[in-house]
């Protein structure tokens, strides 16, 4: 796998300096020049990523200035400010954050002609070819180099270490052995890697970006959410080939992107959220699957969502209301709004039994507190405040605390945990004092908690989630999430869906 950053770029020749202003017209000019050969025609990427508005939406065009200017660390993103003066600098970043004249398409022909097998698993043994508990491995994803770690989650040890598509997002998910982990890149590249050969299986571009994947709970169907184009792909989980794709059409007709896609193994069926509709999709996979959805009015647009533990209801944001609604896929109705306030990164909210009750909680993104649900009666329970908006939540059956990060803001170094009976912060830590701290997740058995300190010079650090000691610290490159395999293939309390 050799996927790079921003470009190659290999320059013949010299630009002379052109102070004037440059058009739009000469940028794409300058495009073709100095950075098709690595962002691909029409920017729909190539060995770098896709240059698309819809791809650099999390990239503030002075970062994007920047990054032309002076290359990209530890990439093959060469830096052009010797060949490129600003004012041909400045019009590239204009003209990259411009819609593309001819709106980009990615056909099921162009998926197929990604498709890569680079290994054929049928030679492959079944069985784990390491010494570790498979059930207890992290699969780390490291964002600041896009390599991904295989670390023994007993030891704390790396197994592998690779390369992944630039910009891996979401969680990745496992076949229910724990075999197989599939990630998902925002530029649509899906990959399969064998857990037990530490090995990458295929790899196939499904879009040109990417909201997230699911894995059917009986491991045969890949289901990939896109925005562009808004469509869902399905895959065929063991070597990624092309089902199909099923355009997201609302009722009415109105085409629309996808917010995100997960499995409910009590239903044996995928929920999707679409973002330009009011309507949530129950496709079902059991038996002889037609993979036609099931439309479930919404009550307003819906960007993400939760499932109850029982896989009945969703707990969905939407944009107006309270900032959250929630729906009941047996019914298929909406049946109430719920308070959550600042826009919450949903996929990371978790449930618990508080005294007998379940209980949802969540951080919520533009807003420094932690909203507490009950699940029996919609009603908020507590806002709990924290030093700042949040991102990721994690718990472990066996650990009294649910632990969140303070993404954001000047206390962003700081960790909370929070007893998860008296809802109040028990301990925050400050893992490398300035540098943020991030995602926890916990060992198989909840002993340890692993917490990523998202910076250059950042880590991960493995803390006795009881004593709060700290056992371990691996130096990484902002490490973002990491996921115990048997924790997910259990889809266990405390962790994410
Ligand atoms: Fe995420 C999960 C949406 C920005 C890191 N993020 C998810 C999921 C969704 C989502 C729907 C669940 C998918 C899954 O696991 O299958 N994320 C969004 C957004 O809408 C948002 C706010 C804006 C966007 O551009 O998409 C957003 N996310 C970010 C980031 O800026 C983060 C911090 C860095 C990054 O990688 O882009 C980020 N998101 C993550 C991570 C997960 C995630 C690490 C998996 C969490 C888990 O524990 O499962």
């Amino acid at each position: 796998m050799r996927l790079i950053p921003f470009a190659l770029l290999m320059l013949c020749g010299a630009v002379q300096a052109a102070p004037e202003a440059v058009s739009l017209e000469q940028a794409g000019v300058l495009y073709e020049q100095h950075c098709q050969s690595c962002h691909g025609t029409n920017r729909l990427g190539g060995a770098g990523p896709a240059l698309l508005p819809e791809s650099l939406s999390r990239i503030k065009p002075d970062e994007a200035r920047a990054v032309i200017q002076n290359g990209r660390p530890a990439s093959q993103m060469a830096a052009f400010g010797d060949r490129l003066d600003s004012a041909q600098i400045d019009a590239l970043v204009s003209y990259l954050y411009q819609p593309a004249a001819t709106p980009p398409t990615w056909s099921d022909a162009d998926i197929r002609g990604s498709h890569r097998i680079l290994t054929d698993v049928d030679t492959l043994p079944n069985t784990p070819q390491h010494s570790a508990d498979p059930l207890n491995l992290f699969v780390v994803v490291e964002a600041g180099n896009h390599h991904v770690r295989i670390l023994d989650g007993d030891r704390f040890e790396e197994l592998a270490n690779f390369q992944s598509h630039f910009a891996l997002h979401g969680g990745p998910k496992f076949s229910p052995d724990g075999r197989f982990v599939y990630f998902a890149s925002r530029d649509g590249w899906i990959s399969v890697y064998d857990l037990h050969n530490l090995t990458m299986i295929a790899e196939v571009r499904a879009g040109l970006n990417t909201r997230n994947l699911a894995v059917s709970n009986d491991g045969r169907w890949v289901l990939v959410g896109n925005y562009l184009p808004g469509n869902l792909v399905l895959l065929d989980a063991r070597d990624l080939s092309l089902v199909k794709h099923i355009p997201t059409l609302g009722a009415d007709g109105t085409q629309s992107r996808v917010s995100a896609v997960y499995t409910a193994p009590p239903r044996d069926s995928f929920v999707v959220a679409l973002k330009d509709v009011k309507e949530a999709w129950e496709i079902s996979y059991a038996g002889k699957p037609d993979f036609q959805p099931r439309r479930i009015e919404a009550a307003d647009f819906l960007d993400d969502f939760s499932f109850t533990p029982d896989y009945r209801y969703l707990l969905a944001t939407s944009r107006k209301a309270l900032g959250g609604q929630v729906i009941d896929l047996d019914t298929g109705k909406a049946v109430t709004d719920i308070p959550l306030p600042g826009m919450p990164h949903l996929g990371s909210g978790i449930y618990w039994k508080r005294g007998g009750n379940w209980v949802f909680a969540t951080p919520n993104v533009s807003k420094g507190l932690i909203s507490v649900l009950d699940l029996q009666s919609w009603k908020l329970i507590k806002e709990i405040p924290t030093e700042g908006p949040g991102f990721f939540m994690r718990s472990h059956l066996n650990s009294p605390y649910a632990w969140t990060d303070v993404f954001f803001g000047p206390n962003n170094d700081a960790v909370h945990l929070i007893d998860k009976q008296t809802l109040e912060v028990a301990h925050t830590l400050r893992p490398m004092p300035g540098k943020n701290a991030a995602h926890v997740e916990f060992t198989n058995d909840g002993r340890y908690a692993l917490l990523s300190v998202w910076d250059t010079d950042g880590a991960l650090i493995v803390y006795d989630a009881k004593t709060l000691e700290e056992i371990k610290r691996i130096p990484m490159n902002k490490p973002s999430g990491k996921y115990n395999v048997g924790n997910k293939i259990e889809y266990a309390e405390g962790t994410s869906h």
